[in-house]
């Protein structure tokens, strides 16, 4: 296994809009096993593989405290919005470290996506887990989280990984 190396803010890769997997095969299985690596190494609770430059449609997430559950979702995608009352939270991404926003998005959603197996499994997502899958998505359609914020917040925060980059 190997880590992955994180696209920062504002990198303009983090803007692909990801292409759906055809078959999964070796490589994505073990694109899947690095990503994880990459996510616990980085005390994340979910990545795309945007994140990595890789812009084809795959997500690991685990919101587990015992970190030992992963799970891994391959052209995911929202069947259905079942709770569409937005709920409010507090958002981190490993794309732009240190930085805390509140977003709303709708509570409880259906999901359905491929395993590593390359089985349809479908699933009813509230809470955190709802949020972190929908973070995921936006990261295959090139949004982020910092979109919806100000143009001043922003370029405050562009400003703020520009001065990371430099110093790392
Ligand atoms: O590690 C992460 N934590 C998190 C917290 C609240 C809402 C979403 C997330 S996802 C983030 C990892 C990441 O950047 N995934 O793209
Ligand atoms: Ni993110």
């Amino acid at each position: 296994m190997a880590t992955l190396k994180i696209l920062l803010f504002p990198d303009p890769k983090l803007r692909t809009v990801a292409k759906p997997v055809e078959k999964i095969d070796d490589s994505i299985v073990k694109l899947t096993e690095n990503m994880l690596q990459t996510m616990y190494e980085g005390s994340g609770i979910g990545l795309a593989a945007t994140q990595v430059d890789v812009h084809i449609r795959v997500i690991v997430i685990d919101i587990s405290d015992e970190k030992n559950s992963p799970l891994v979702l391959i052209n995911p995608k929202i069947d259905k919005i079942i709770d569409s009352q937005q709920k409010s939270y507090s958002e981190g991404c490993l794309s732009v470290p240190g930085i805390y926003e509140e977003l709303k998005r709708p509570g409880t959603v259906e999901i359905s996506a491929l395993n590593v197996e390359g089985n349809k499994f479908t699933l009813i997502a509230e809470g955190l887990l709802s949020v972190v899958i929908q973070h995921e998505m936006d990261h295959l359609e090139g949004r982020m989280m910092v979109d919806s914020l100000s143009n001043l917040k922003r370029e405050i925060i562009r400003k703020k990984m520009i001065k990371l980059k430099a110093s790392n």
